[in-house]
Formats: structure tokens, sequence, C-alpha cells
């Protein structure tokens, strides 16, 4: 299987994450992208090629135009403010308030970030204009009969909404590539979110299609982030009902209960007779993974590729989330694996 990489996620280096009310080292860090490269070559698993270069019509397909505009400028208006940290949102439009774009920096980040972990420094916009470079290029290969692509996206994306960043994401590259793939004549795709987290962004930007299929396994809403979205009862809206599930799973869920919810939603894209499935891969449902609390071990995830690839559907990984350093390459390239065996 090939894989698609660009060392511009390295521009994607931010110093602080608001975690536990302190500023720790980021969990999504550049180091992560280079295990997976690293456990990729060794595994000879395929090729690895460099992203073609997309403009921003595709983004502005699943993205509105001023979030896009602000992801691009904010980290130049924070400076102008006279700011010395990094970009961190601290004000919500919440409950009873007015939804407006205010005129102030502090305010539009408020408005657009939907958590305040994930900080936006010097880099951050190019290194997701990357990310999205690689998906896409990942979605062409596949329109020209590929049958699997790995695209190694870092950022990650499918926390991502239609006007929302957060949850180390900016740009929601599996929905880009989605789109692009409905776009240029696929018909039906199917999302596939194995992350550990629910894939809100993907749901938001999808809800309302019957075109656009999209499964999500991952933590309880009700005790993982993103905490307001992901519940087993949001099947879709209007054209779009029946194509949205949820899969939420308690803490301690391990791969036989997992397997389970893989098993029904594999069923599902298979009755969805999709021309094309996207997979958020993310690998953080791992047992040592630092911020989740599934069970999964390195062989269940070869167990998952193999599933995943007895659909026979041309399939294009998008990398997501994943935590533990040491193991996210095996992890990653046991699905890889799995899915060509
Ligand atoms: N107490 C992805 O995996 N906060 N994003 C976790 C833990 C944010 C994860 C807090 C987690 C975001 C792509
Ligand atoms: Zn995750």
């Amino acid at each position: 299987m090939k894989t698609i990489y660009s060392e511009q996620h390295r521009l994607r280096d931010a110093k602080t994450e608001l975690y536990g009310g302190e500023l720790v080292q980021p969990f999504e860090r550049p180091s992560r992208a280079d295990i997976i490269l690293k456990a990729l070559v060794e595994s000879g698993l395929g090729e690895i090629s460099d992203p073609d270069m997309f403009s921003l019509d595709p983004v502005l397909a699943v993205h509105d135009a001023d979030f896009v505009a602000f992801l691009e400028t904010v980290w130049k208006e924070w400076q102008k403010k006279g700011y010395a940290g990094e970009v961190i949102a601290n004000v919500w439009p919440a409950r009873r308030m007015q939804c407006r774009v205010p005129r102030d920096i502090e305010g539009k980040v408020g408005y657009y970030a939907l958590a305040a972990e994930t900080s936006i420094s010097e880099g951050t916009w190019q290194a997701a204009l990357a990310a999205k470079d690689v998906a896409l290029t990942g979605a062409t290969d596949l329109l020209k009969g590929d049958s699997g692509i790995f695209s190694l996206c870092r950022p990650p994306g499918h926390h991502a909404a239609r006007d929302m960043f957060g949850g180390y994401c900016f740009l929601n590259n599996a929905a880009i590539a989605a789109q692009h793939l409905c776009a240029n004549g696929a018909g039906r795709v199917a999302v596939l979110d194995i992350d550990f987290h629910h894939g809100n962004g993907t749901q938001d930007i999808f809800y309302d299609r019957d075109d656009v299929l999209f499964c999500s396994l991952h933590g309880d809403p009700e005790d993982a982030f993103p905490h307001f979205l992901g519940y087993a009862d949001e099947t879709g809206s209007g054209a779009g009902i029946g194509y949205n599930r949820n899969y939420p799973m308690a803490p301690g869920t391990q791969f036989a209960q997992w397997r389970d919810s893989l098993s029904d939603a594999l069923e599902h894209i298979g009755q969805f007779s999709p021309r094309f499935l996207v997979v958020s891969l993310g690998v953080d449902a791992f047992e040592n993974d630092p911020i989740s609390f599934f069970k999964l071990t390195t062989d269940d995830f070869l167990t998952t590729g193999e599933m995943i690839g007895s659909l026979n559907i041309p399939t294009l990984f998008v990398m997501e989330g994943g935590y533990d350093i040491d193991e996210i390459g095996v992890n990653v390239v046991n699905v890889l694996t799995g899915f060509e065996g």
C-alpha cells in the first residue's frame, strides 16, 4: 500500500496544550509522524510519496469561508495584539449569549474554537494546508483505481467541524477527501471513524446528507472528549436521517465488545454499498494510550485491518489520533497490513 506523506507536518509544533489546568507539551507532536513513517519503512508495506498541491476549493466545499480565513490569519492577528504566548481560547458564545462573530481576535478565537486545549502558533496553518494535500492526493489515487492508500496526515482533522477547530484539529482531512471523492463522481462514500474520540467534525459536516454514511466508534461522550456530541441517538437530520451511526462505549472497553461495534458498522457500510470508504484511522483505542480508555492490543489492530479489508471497497486511510508514541507506529502498520492481507 502506498503512503502519502509531507515533511510540512513539522510546521505544526505548538509548545503548549492546556491539560489538567497546566500548560504541557502537546500530546499531538511531530514525533508521532516520525515514528509512524519509520515503522512503515521498516515494514516494507509500500512506497512513500509526496503529496500534490491543491487549491482551497476542496476545503471550502466542507468548511465555512470565514472560518478558513480566520485560521489563515489568526496567528498574525494574535501577535499584532501584542500577546506573547500561543493562541488559546478563553471565552465562548455559551448558552443564551449571542452567536455573532466579534471584531476582536480574542473574541473570534472563542467563536471558532470548540475547546481550549488546541493552541495555535507559527506554522499551524501551513501544516494544516499540507495535511489536506496529503488527504486529497490519496483520494485522487483512489479515483485513479488504487484499492488502498494511507494518507499520513498531521495535524489530524476529525474534530474540525464546518466552522470550528479543536481537539488538535483545524481542517477536516477525512471529510475534505470524502467530499472530493463525491464531487468527482463517486456517488456514495462511507466514512468509518475508529479513532478513540468521536468524529464530531465529520458528523457535523455530513449530518444532513444521504450520499455520505458516517459511522464512529468512540468513548462515550458522557466520559470522554468531545463530550457534547457522539451519542447513539444522533442518527442524522433531514435527508440524512439514518446515515449517521454512533457507537459510544464505556471506560475499560475491550476488543470483544469493540469488534462487535465494528462488525455492526461494517455490515451497515456493506449494505450502503459505497464506491469508496474513508477510514479516520486513530490508534488511540490502544490499551496504553495516555489520554484514552479503551483496551485494544497491538494484535487487535491487525484484526481490525483484516475486518475492514473484508469489505473489499477501495479505501483511503486518513491518520487521526494516537498518543502512545512508542507503539503508534506498529499499531498503524498492523491496521494497514491486516487490510492488505
Ligand atoms: N483528558 C484526536 O485524537 N482533550 N484528538 C483530551 C483528556 C482533547 C484528541 C482531554 C483530545 C483530542 C485527534
Ligand atoms: Zn482521538
